[in-house]
């Protein structure tokens, strides 16, 4: 592709009707500033089936946007931590192609590895066992199996179990768990040496930068993807920005003052 623009972790659910507005947005008008959108994961707070989500409006709003997308710019999925039970039934409707995590890929002439981030998230050993488990095929089969009833009782369990283990975490420790939830130099090293690449972008940890990273005798650039809140201006700054990458490289687009 000549250019790109890359989005992740914008968490989308019914109770955030901005941070929706804005991607619908995006689809209509800033997608078409380039000839591709790769979305890196977690552009939905949770996703308990592509059945479960055929009863939802909501869902079926996005589904909608995401067709108009693809119709105008090749549009590529990389599922997140959150929605990779998002399958090939919602893929085909929205006319996304779903990309492995990682995946590498060529924009306006450099490689670039594409995840989501949450593998490389390796000091996380909790987190690590639990992704172990959801990721398994067999045990995926059995919770798509259940009533849509069950999955949502069950993901509502796991989600209210999670929120609770961060409160702890941050209680005890904040720093400790702040180093807990990012990438770890080693994982991106591996990763990159292992499929032969030198710049690394992701989401998932909400921490935007670009960085310039060694390690032994490894070097590599990492540009790390903003999550999207415009629901909650009492409790952060609202946020929301996508890469660009075209002949002139590599730029944040701020979505909120434009
Ligand atoms: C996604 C996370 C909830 C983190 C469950 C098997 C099992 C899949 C699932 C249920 C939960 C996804 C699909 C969700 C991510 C959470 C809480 C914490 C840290 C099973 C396969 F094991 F129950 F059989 N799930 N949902 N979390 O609500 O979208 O990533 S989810
Ligand atoms: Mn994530």
């Amino acid at each position: 592709h000549a250019s790109a623009l890359l989005i992740s972790d914008l968490h989308l659910t019914p109770s955030m009707p901005l941070t929706a507005q804005r991607f619908f947005d995006f689809c209509e008008k800033d997608a078409s500033q380039a000839e591709a959108v790769f979305i890196l994961g977690d552009l939905f707070e949770y996703w308990v089936g592509d059945d479960a989500a055929s009863h939802s409006p909501f869902q079926h709003e996005v589904k909608q946007a995401l067709a108009n997308l693809s119709n105008k710019v090749k549009t590529y999925y990389i599922h997140g931590n959150r929605d990779f039970l998002l399958g090939s039934a919602f893929l085909k409707k929205t006319g996304m192609t779903l990309l492995a995590d990682p995946s590498l890929v060529e924009i306006a002439g450099n490689k670039y590895l594409l995840a989501h981030g949450d593998a490389l998230c390796t000091a996380d050993i909790g987190y690590q066992i639990f992704r172990g488990w959801v990721r398994k095929p067999w045990l995926q089969k059995l919770f798509l199996a259940l009533p849509i009833t069950w999955r949502r009782s069950i993901a509502n369990q796991l989600r209210m179990n999670s929120h609770a283990n961060y409160a702890r975490g941050a209680q005890s420790s904040y720093q400790q768990n702040q180093i807990k939830t990012d990438v770890t130099k080693e994982a991106c090293a591996a990763i990159l040496r292992e499929h032969s690449g030198d710049k690394l972008i992701h989401g998932h940890t909400h921490r935007p930068s670009h960085h310039q990273e060694s390690l032994g005798g490894q070097s590599w650039q990492r540009w790390v993807l903003s999550d999207w809140d415009l629901d909650h201006p009492e409790a952060t700054a609202p946020r929301a920005s996508a890469l660009l990458i075209n002949a002139q490289g590599v730029r944040t687009i701020d979505l909120i003052k434009s």
